[in-house]
């Protein structure tokens, strides 16, 4: 298929490799110029890329950069032809997703929104899980690219669905991690070796895949971003903002925002979102890792 791949970051970048590799016609896009793809061409904006693309793929940071590759000067708005579909795999306002979707069906293009979990490795290695929203042909049509970027799909509901479903994944990331990095803060300020506890929690039925994943990460004291902070802070708050106007409460995820908010403004925010625990140490007075040591106590 003819793609256009709009957005070369951390998740981006692999995933239009991934396309290129199982043979796609991919052509890129990046804001700052001098990222390349692998079997790629590299074109001057998303205009360009999307010239002669069957399918527009998004892959950028926020609700305001889809809005503006999409609709801003030199968007691809205005090359798109009916009959195109656009996917956007960027975690993103569902509302807005719902009117981008309505704005580009008036010209025929079809929407699908496909934010995906699995960050960095996952995205390396092709084995993303998407959760989808669209009209079924749509995602019908997308499927083997798909299968060239990850190892499930799940659809939804209607288009902004895939979006509501990634807000409220994110919100359970979120505060899992939270309760593992205040419980390795609280052991090892009453002296439990973090190392130790590690293989209990996952021995019980504590255990999760968050910590699975999280743990030989923190235990090393590698913060390096596999998932930004930054972004788990954007989507900590979009699921508030849209539990704002669904009217409900969160009250655990409200408590959470406040970490990222003081992590974030404390530097760390091109961190991992695993570095609020960072934060946590802080506080206490204590550094975790697998010999534990008292600072400042
Ligand atoms: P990154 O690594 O922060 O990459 C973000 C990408 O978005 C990167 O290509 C940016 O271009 C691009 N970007 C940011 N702002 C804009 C605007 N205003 N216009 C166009 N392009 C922009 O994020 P990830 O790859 O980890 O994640 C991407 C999405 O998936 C995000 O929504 C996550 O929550 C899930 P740059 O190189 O900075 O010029």
């Amino acid at each position: 298929m003819r793609v256009a791949f709009l957005g070369l970051g951390i998740m981006g970048r692999p995933m239009a490799s991934n396309l290129a590799k199982a043979g796609h016609q991919v052509t890129v896009w990046n804001r700052t110029p001098g990222k390349e793809v692998l079997g790629a061409q590299v074109a001057a904006s998303p205009a360009d890329a999307a010239r002669d693309a069957e399918v527009v793929w998004i892959c950028v940071s926020d609700t305001q950069a889809v809005e503006s590759v999409l609709f801003g000067p030199d968007g691809v708005e205005s090359v798109l032809n009916p009959g195109v579909t656009v996917a956007d795999s960027s975690t993103i306002s569902p509302v807005a997703t719902h009117s981008f979707a309505e704005r580009l069906k008036a010209k025929g293009v079809r929407y699908v929104d496909a934010p995906m979990t699995g960050s960095k490795i996952a995205a390396e290695g092709g084995t993303l899980i998407f959760m989808v929203g669209g009209e079924e042909a749509a995602i019908e049509h997308l499927k083997p690219l798909f299968a060239a970027m990850g190892k499930k799909i799940f659809r939804m509901g209607e288009t902004g669905k895939g979006q509501a479903t990634k807000l409220a994944m994110n919100l359970q990331i979120a505060i899992i991690y939270e309760a593992f990095a205040e419980g390795l803060t609280l052991a090892t300020k009453l002296g439990v070796d973090p190392a130790a506890l590690v293989p209990l929690i996952e021995a019980s039925m504590v255990r999760s895949g968050v910590v699975e994943y999280k743990a030989p990460f923190v235990l090393k004291r590698d913060f390096s971003a596999n998932f930004p902070l930054r972004l788990m802070y954007k989507d900590v708050r979009l699921a508030l903002q849209a539990a704002k106007e669904a009217r409900i409460k969160l009250p655990a995820l409200e408590t959470v925002e406040e970490v990222y908010e003081l992590a974030y403004e404390d530097g760390a925010g091109d961190l991992d979102y695993a570095a609020t625990l960072t934060l946590l140490e802080k506080w206490a007075g204590v550094e975790i890792k697998a010999a534990p040591v008292e600072v400042g106590a």
